[in-house]
């Protein structure tokens, strides 16, 4: 039998080697991590999960949970990771709309999942952050030769929740092909090998951290310093003994603050990626000028995976993503037509290829309106493609604020703002900060006579929405600006509080 994406895994993992190094000091060797994966696939299949069945993980960083990840693929399953941030309220959303058959939590989140989990259909188990739980006492027991379940180039291998501009989270459905295909293409694009140590400082619940990083290593047979979260101090030390990183820009930021970034500290070094939101060219050049190495820059998307990057070699250029990657299509049209534009022309980036994902989890119509009649998805970013080729973002045509690489809508964060007592409408827009790239702002206008202040109403978010999608500053107004047609500008607000965070 074959299975797709593992079949490709299994026969990249050098032996002995080692995979996973954590901060705790242990390493997990190809074979030891491959075995605890066949452990796991026998327990969930236990447990009654058949190929097909999603399993829902919200767990804290571990080499466990990369492992999980592993055995979901092995045993057919889809796997869903949620950000270890969303609250109730927003889980309660993502079982509802997946309907998984098995959800992975800490223990101690186990009860008040359960009680959300149970009427969806889900049987709850739990896994913690140093490696203990329930699904690992399962585990102990199984046999190491799982015979992995028959997956083909078309099956899901994963499902990813992004935000929508209008209404709920989609989910999109990412194939056993879009992963692999993405994963060799990077590990070829960035010449990575057995010999790389990358340095995983990423949250893993998002395309960057587990399918970028991990998948990447994976099929180079490389191996990774697993950091439970980003650290400055912890990654420089890190740096002689590693070779890659991949990064945020807020990552590369904070670098840039500690006094200890520099070109020996950065010697051993082979390369740093930065992508998920835009990296501004100062911080590429300082970077630079601090440790002589140009941060390469990619593009990606969670329904996409990577569609361009700079170059290896050759000039990595600040500013740009780079090329479209090997076997991408990228391409900029008329918002307005769909006609395609030339050169330098700014217009919508569309994208097309083995990496695009298969469509959004139960919502067909959404999916029909996110690709063209010739099948590009059409990114919501603007963009241009210059005379060389490169690949440039000047804006999102989607109304949505990235955060230090979290997406957040809008619309979301407006529509709980919008049911408080005491509120007559709002505005959320991102605005310039200097760590976090943009910060979620709202401008919140109070019915006649009501009382509210900042601290009530960020109160009355906290167990609404996931932290880093509160705003960091609420500012009440009169009235919203709005256009002839009625309709907020957006761009008005963003002007006028452009310097808000300044001093942050
Ligand atoms: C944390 N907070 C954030 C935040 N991260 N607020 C806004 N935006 C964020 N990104 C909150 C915390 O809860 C905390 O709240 C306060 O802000 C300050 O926290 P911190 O200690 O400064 O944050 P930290 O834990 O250091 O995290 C910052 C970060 C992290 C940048 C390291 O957010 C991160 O790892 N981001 C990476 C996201 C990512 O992987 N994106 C990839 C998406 S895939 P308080 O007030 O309670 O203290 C994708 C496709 C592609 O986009 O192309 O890759
Ligand atoms: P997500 O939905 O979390 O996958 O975020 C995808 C979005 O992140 C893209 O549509 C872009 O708007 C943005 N993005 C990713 N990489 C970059 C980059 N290098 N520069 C600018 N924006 C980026």
């Amino acid at each position: 039998m074959s299975n797709h994406l593992f079949d490709a895994i299994r026969t990249a993992a050098p032996g002995d080697a080692p995979f996973i190094r954590t901060a705790e000091g242990r390493t997990w060797t190809y074979n030891n991590a491959l075995a605890l994966s066949g452990r796991i696939a026998s327990a969930i299949d236990t447990l009654g999960v058949r190929p097909g069945d999603r399993v829902a993980v919200q767990v804290d960083k571990s080499a466990e949970a990369l492992i999980l990840y592993l055995a979901c693929v092995r045993s057919g399953a889809i796997y869903l990771p949620l950000n270890t941030a969303y609250t109730l309220a927003e889980l309660d959303y993502f079982f509802g709309n997946a309907e998984p058959r098995l959800v992975v939590v800490s223990s101690v989140m186990r009860e008040s999942v359960e009680t959300i989990a149970r009427p969806h259909g889900a049987v709850v188990e739990t896994l913690n952050a140093d490696g203990t739980g329930s699904l690992l006492d399962l585990a102990k027991d199984e046999r190491d030769d799982f015979v992995d379940a028959s997956r083909s180039a078309d099956d899901l291998a994963a499902i990813l929740y992004t935000s929508g501009t209008t209404g709920r989270s989609k989910g999109a459905m990412l194939t056993h092909d879009n992963l692999l295909s993405n994963a060799l293409t990077l590990r070829d694009y960035w010449r990575v090998t057995a010999d790389d140590r990358l340095i995983h400082a990423l949250p893993i619940f998002h395309t960057h951290g587990l399918f970028v990083a991990t998948n990447v290593t994976l099929l180079a047979g490389a191996s990774m310093f697993l950091l439970p979260k980003f650290d400055p101090d912890e990654i420089l030390s890190l740096m002689p003994k590693a070779t890659m990183m991949m990064g945020v820009p807020t990552f590369y930021v904070r670098l840039l603050h500690n006094p200890r970034l520099n070109r020996d500290t950065a010697s051993n070094m082979r390369l740093f990626i930065s992508g998920s939101a835009p990296l501004l060219a100062e911080t590429h050049i300082e970077f630079k000028s601090r440790t002589g190495h140009a941060i390469l820059e990619r593009y990606g998307m969670t329904e996409t995976n990577m569609n361009t990057s700079n170059p290896y070699e050759g000039e990595r250029i600040a500013g740009t993503v780079g090329f479209p990657l090997p076997g991408v299509t990228v391409r900029v049209t008329d918002p307005a037509t769909g006609t395609e534009l030339t050169a330098e022309e700014t217009g919508m980036i569309e994208v097309k290829g083995p990496n695009v994902f298969k469509g959004y989890w139960r919502m067909p119509e959404k999916t029909a309106a996110e690709f063209t009649s010739d099948g590009f998805f059409i990114s919501g970013d603007l963009g241009k493609i210059d005379g060389q080729g490169y690949v440039h973002i000047v804006g999102r045509s989607k109304d949505l604020v990235i955060s230090g690489g979290y997406n957040i809508y809008p619309k979301e964060v407006e529509g709980e703002i919008d049911q408080l007592d005491g509120v007559a409408e709002s505005a959320v827009i991102g605005v310039q900060h200097p760590d976090f790239g943009e910060a979620v702002t709202a401008i919140v206008v109070c019915k006649p006579d009501a009382v509210l202040d900042e601290k009530a109403i960020l109160g009355a978010l906290q167990d609404r929405l996931a932290r880093y999608k509160q705003p960091k500053r609420i500012i009440f107004v009169e009235d919203l600006p709005r256009n002839t047609m009625g309709k907020v500008q957006k761009n008005v607000l963003r002007q006028k509080y452009s310097d808000l965070y300044a001093t942050t």
